[in-house]
């Protein structure tokens, strides 16, 4: 049995210096040290042997037992590290120290942003729709299956009108009259300024953009929503994301999510920007609730669908590095000049 252990060793230390992403250390852990893994199996044989080998044969298999859970979380750790390291390195592009020199104007980081996933976006097939800012309550809230004093009204402090329209909260708004536009299938994305009666602080502002998706078709699953929201962000990143989907409420979904990211600012430590939390609400979704498909005139026994909203704010602060979304809109040239020409 010792050379069955020894000849164990050596394959899984070179199998562990080869896994290069967390995902595959945690498919070796399991290999080795889950219930069916096989030092887990070489335990169980202990049984089998006499007595005088038995001792001895547990001593090796309990010492390689330990040290694959120690080399499993010390890669684990050096690989989050690295993924750290090279957020920080990515961060590093934004100054807000850096003297003002330009003589001429740039482009908004949240321009940026948005430019780029229209073009991811309409390279999967996806229209981009424009829809104003002021809208009805209808359009907001009562045809997304959000009616009159409905309490998720209360989730999105509103500016009202004295004419009874309202400042749009969501770009969820426009849904209903893409629905009615197209028809299914339909493929759309609409970006747009939104407005919230919000206390500022780092990661929350009064006026912020979003990007809604909206896709409707015959068949559509959660797994389409999540192809297409990896594809996006990893795009977008240009490198592997840690993304996290938990149960989210929205009366216009059903079932619905919300998206996390992990926070690219400290690398997942807890900072101000993500709430000390690790993580950072990037893009709530879900698949379109049946009242909102028949409210937009689709009958929801043929069609199915998904829509997300993209926080397009938040989304320019991680790929930047902007630590305070109140930089943005500041209009403070120093800060937003170092943008420019991307
Ligand atoms: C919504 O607005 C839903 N309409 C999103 C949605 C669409 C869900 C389609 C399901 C299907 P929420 O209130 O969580 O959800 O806002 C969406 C995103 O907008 C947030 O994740 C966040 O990134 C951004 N956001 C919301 N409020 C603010 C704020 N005050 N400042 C900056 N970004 C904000």
């Amino acid at each position: 049995m010792k050379t069955q252990i020894e000849s164990m060793r050596a394959r899984f230390c070179e199998q562990a210096a080869a896994a290069d992403t967390p995902d595959k250390l945690e498919e070796l852990r399991i290999a080795y040290l889950g219930k069916k893994g096989e030092i887990t199996g070489l335990l169980k044989e202990l049984r089998a042997l006499p007595d005088d080998e038995k001792k001895e044969a547990g001593r090796l298999i309990n010492a390689l037992k330990e040290e694959a859970e120690n080399t499993v979380a010390r890669r684990t750790e050096e690989l989050r590290n690295a993924a750290e390291e090279s957020a920080v390195r990515h961060a590093r592009r934004y100054n807000p120290t850096i003297p003002h020199t330009a003589d001429h104007g740039s482009y908004h980081p949240i321009t940026l942003v948005q430019r780029e996933l229209e073009e991811i976006f309409t390279g999967m097939g996806f229209t981009v729709e424009d829809y104003p800012e002021i809208v009805t309550d209808y359009q907001c809230f009562a045809s997304l299956n959000i009616p009159p004093y409905h309490p998720a009204r209360d989730m999105q402090d509103t500016f009202y009108l004295e004419n009874g329209q309202l400042l749009k909260t969501q770009t969820s708004a426009a849904q209903n009259h893409i629905m009615r536009k197209y028809g299914p299938p339909l493929r759309a994305i609409f970006p747009g300024r939104c407005f919230r009666n919000e206390a500022t602080d780092a990661c929350h502002e009064n006026t912020f953009f979003q990007m809604e998706g909206l896709m409707i078709d015959k068949d559509i699953s959660i797994s389409n929503l999540i192809y297409f929201m990896k594809t996006m962000l990893s795009e977008v990143f240009a490198r592997p994301i840690r993304v996290r989907l938990r149960p989210g409420y929205f009366p216009f979904t059903e079932p619905g999510f919300e998206l996390d990211i992990n926070c690219l600012i400290c690398g997942g430590e807890g900072c101000p920007s993500c709430k000390n939390s690790g993580w950072l609400e990037l893009c709530p979704c879900g698949m379109v609730h049946p009242n909102v498909l028949r409210e937009g005139g689709i009958d929801p026994e043929l069609y199915t669908g998904f829509a997300f909203g993209l926080g397009l704010t938040r989304l320019a602060m991680m790929k930047y590095g902007i630590k305070d979304i109140r930089d943005l809109n500041a209009g403070n040239l120093p800060i937003l000049a170092q943008f420019g020409n991307r």
